[in-house]
């Protein structure tokens, strides 16, 4: 298997060269601390921490922790409304026709929004996701949205390296369409996994010129972890969804984005801009295109050292909001806590918050045997 976050790309030479992480170098995380993960099952020392130290394949028997009825300001069922009670008993709503059927009731004008959670790279690890988001009480032990009208976003990258990519669009897609019914959300952000697995899916071998030699998109997906299953179970409802993705959200202050670098700048100057020019690049334009926004996107490293948190105000003064949430870049590797070939899992406590506050880094490194981060925020 690949090390983790090596990317594989053409050199002058002919053949790949990684350009990874093994040639950055680690310094200047200035006010960098981690945070623990608040966890809403019970008592010290449990479940998740032991979790987070020995990996999510060590620990045999593990099964999560919930409240046996988790309560509405953690994103657990609302329950029914009582101030708004029914004068005539209809019975539940029916569904539109392919529509799961939710009895949840959606907000009414001038109820706040639901708890606002976030979701790290899952790359195709969808029993983890799973087990993370039911510890969290996000969805329910059939794999429901069990949530209410809480706001979910993904931070990108659904696919590769791990063996179940097309089931993690699945189920990110069908909590879309069940949060929607229940009042709540949940949404996703274009990761340049995304543009990956879609650029092999469409243009497959077709050469590519790039700067840096030729490549196509399929060598380069394979190379980076993709999965023949993933493709072969591709189908035009994925590909349209995922090509409609957004590039940068921005909800209650925070600038949601996949990955830590500025090359979202390079595509507009307001979000809609920015979102509007990759869709549009994704419908018309041809493969150097693509391949031109996969490369930007696959930067990373961006926050980090004593420029960091320029360039995070850069993005907040352009886009607004007051923090970076990001995807993307392995907190083990952005700390420098750990390296690709020491064998030892990393130790990830939760969401990693550095560049002097400003940006809040998501990527727990769950293909390095790290953890799949899902947190509430503000943290
Ligand atoms: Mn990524």
């Amino acid at each position: 298997m690949l090390p983790y976050g090596t990317y594989y790309e053409p050199d002058p030479n002919g053949g790949y060269s990684a350009t990874g992480y093994e040639a950055e170098t680690y310094s200047g995380y200035g006010g960098a601390r981690y945070l623990e993960q608040h966890w809403p099952a019970t008592g010290p020392d449990q479940g998740h921490t032991v979790h987070a130290q020995n990996g999510p394949h060590e620990q045999a028997g593990y099964e999560p922790t919930l409240p046996d009825h988790p309560s509405p300001a953690h994103g657990g069922h609302p329950g029914p409304q009582s101030d708004d009670p029914p004068t005539i008993e209809l019975g539940p709503p029916l569904a539109e026709p392919g529509q799961p059927y939710h009895p949840y009731p959606a907000p009414g004008p001038g109820e706040p929004p639901g708890p606002l959670y976030v979701v790290g790279d899952v790359h195709g690890y969808l029993d983890e996701l799973r087990t993370e988001l039911r510890h969290q009480g996000l969805i329910d032990a059939d794999g429901h949205w069990s949530a209410g009208r809480s706001r979910i976003w993904f931070l990108g990258d659904f696919t590769d390296r791990g063996p179940d990519g097309i089931g993690v669009i699945d189920l990110v897609m069908q909590l879309a369409a069940e949060s929607a019914a229940a009042g709540g959300y949940c949404r996703a952000l274009m990761g340049n996994h995304e543009l990956l697995f879609l650029g092999a899916a469409r243009y497959g071998d077709e050469p590519v010129q790039s700067t840096a030699g030729t490549a196509s998109f399929l060598a380069a997906w394979r190379l980076n972890g993709g999965q023949q299953s993933d493709l072969e179970r591709l189908e035009a409802h994925h590909i349209s969804w995922l090509s409609r993705l957004p590039a940068i959200a921005l909800e209650d202050g925070h600038l949601l984005l996949h990955s830590d670098t500025t090359a979202y700048l390079e595509y507009g100057e307001s979000i809609p801009e920015v979102n509007d020019a990759v869709h549009d690049l994704l419908a018309d334009e041809g493969v150097d295109e693509w391949w031109d926004c996969f490369r930007r996107f696959t930067k990373r490293f961006a926050f980090r050292g004593d420029s960091g948190p320029t360039a995070v105000r850069e993005l907040l003064d352009t886009y607004g909001g007051t923090r970076v949430v990001h995807g993307h870049s392995p907190i083990p590797y952005l700390t420098g806590a750990v390296h690709a070939d020491d064998g030892m899992p990393p130790h990830v406590p939760g969401p990693y918050v550095y560049a002097e506050d400003l940006a809040v880094a998501m990527d727990g490194g769950v293909t390095m045997e790290g953890r799949l981060l899902v947190s509430r925020l503000p943290i």
